[in-house]
């Protein structure tokens, strides 16, 4: 356990008219800075985790009335002694008390620094602990539960058991170089290729899961396109609810990127109107389009919209583009109110909203790995997994080479640590300071 001697306090959730508000302080001084604050608080004759409404004063004078929850160490979330107030007054009520414990002895908590006591007192691991900034930043049902699946723990017990069995093996392997001379194998090299087979295995797993990971953090991106006029920001407009872009009879209204976000079935979308893709001489319009084709290249989905009176010929030559970009996508019969024609596949009105709710249903089937996200598995999020992954994976490829070419026991156990370090990197059983700092600075303060 790591013994900080001075306490930190922090605001931990924002003060607001009629909201709670909530003071956390950590450290030794947690107890005995609330005895200041509230003299009747008697905190050395609570148990942990006990509740009470305790006065608050600043010298005499009476603050607030406040909802007191103690946490004792090793008990507590960050593992030292913790206070929580939470404060009904205005936020200038929240301000003097958060002063007035200044006054008792405490300083003001840095960015994520109750996260990162709590993982220097081995609370949390460091991929529990980035979990933590995931889950207060998630917005979506599905995020929420990619976040909390790797606070509860599944990423690092995964990362841990596929250390485990790396260590088991370098035991061996050095074990054999301690008797060098003597020419013994303890590590039988056919099981060691099998085992490092497996383990490229679940790290290939780990790594594919990342597409679907971002695209649940920050919102998978539905691009739509089509020949000019065929309805593309009438329908953007018609999923948002709300009169986002710009929609009229002139071809090529559209030549910025528009976009915005939805949650269809407790999954975040990013949908994306452009300036669709066709050969022009106009200016804007084709700086509008080669922005199309840079979301073309971050798509996960496409919708390809036909309108009645839409050149054929300019949509398939679309179809091709997003073809040979190999992008899932959906074809579209736009207008359908204008045409009495029975298209085979998918039609809709964005005008009378005919055929909306079955595509948005088809978006969220076609568009996202739905058992991924609904199997309590763990899922990479964060591109500081991806990467440590990848090194990972790199030296695995290290290993593997060794042991086909019949190298030497202390060559292999090189690349067998290296492999070690980086996965090591994940969870924080290796730290690295730099990675700490840029981690934790990134949460807010209070946290
Ligand atoms: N009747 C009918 N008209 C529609 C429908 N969707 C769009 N329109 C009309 O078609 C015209 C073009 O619509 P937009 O949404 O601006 O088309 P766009 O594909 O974004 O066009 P550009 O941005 O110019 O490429 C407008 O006059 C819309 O009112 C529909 O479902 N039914
Ligand atoms: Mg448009």
């Amino acid at each position: 356990m790591n013994n900080w001697d001075d306490t930190i306090v922090a605001l931990a959730s924002a003060p607001g008219v009629g909201a709670l508000s909530i003071l956390r302080i950590s450290g030794p001084n947690a107890f005995s800075s609330l005895s200041k604050l509230a003299p009747k608080a008697k905190p050395e004759d609570r148990k942990s985790h006990s509740a009470f409404v305790t006065r608050i004063f600043r010298e005499s004078e009476l603050l607030d009335e406040a909802l007191v929850t103690l946490f004792k160490s090793p008990a507590s979330f960050t593992g030292e002694d913790v206070v929580e107030i939470g404060l009904h007054g205005s936020p200038f009520v929240v301000q003097e008390v958060l002063k007035a414990s200044l006054s008792a002895g405490c300083r003001l908590a840095g960015p994520g620094e109750f996260t990162q006591r709590a993982f220097l007192n081995r609370k949390l691991d460091l991929a529990q602990a980035e979990a933590v900034g995931d889950l207060i930043a998630a917005e979506s049902q599905a995020s929420h539960r990619a976040a909390l699946q790797q606070l509860k723990g599944g990423l690092s017990k995964e990362i841990s058991k596929l250390r485990q069995d790396l260590i088991d093996f370098t035991a061996l392997i050095e074990l054999e170089l301690d008797f060098s001379e003597e020419d013994v194998e303890f590590a039988d090299r056919s099981r060691l290729t099998q085992l490092v087979t497996e383990i490229k295995s679940h790290i290939k797993r780990l790594m594919a899961s990342f597409a679907t990971g971002q695209a649940v953090k920050n919102g998978i991106p539905v691009v739509i396109v089509g020949p000019p006029n065929a309805g593309k920001s009438t329908l953007l407009n018609a999923l948002l609810e709300e009169e986002k872009a710009i929609v009229s009879p002139v071809a090529g209204t559209t030549r910025d990127v528009i976009e915005d976000v939805l949650d269809l079935e407790g999954i975040r979308f990013r949908f994306v109107d452009t300036a669709g893709l066709r050969k022009t001489d106009d200016l804007v319009e084709s700086i509008g389009i080669s922005k199309t084709r840079e979301q073309l290249s971050k798509a996960a989905f496409v919708l390809l919209l036909q309108a009645p009176d839409s050149d054929t010929t300019e949509v398939n030559t679309i179809e091709v583009e997003i073809q040979e970009r190999a992008l899932p996508y959906l074809k579209i019969h736009s207008k359908s109110d204008l045409s009495s024609d029975n298209f085979n596949g998918f039609s809709i009105s964005a005008s009378t909203g005919s055929g909306m709710e079955e595509l948005k249903t088809e978006i969220v089937r076609r568009s996202v790995n739905l058992e991924m996200l609904q199997a309590e598995t763990s899922m990479i999020t964060n591109l500081r997994h991806y990467e440590a992954l990848d090194k990972t994976n790199i030296a695995l490829n290290q290993v593997t080479f060794a042991l086909e070419a019949g190298l030497t026991g202390d060559l292999l156990a090189t690349d067998i640590r290296e492999a070690l370090f980086h996965l090591g990197t994940i969870t924080g059983e290796i730290t690295v300071e730099d990675i700490l700092g840029s981690i934790f600075t990134r949460f807010c303060i209070g946290k």
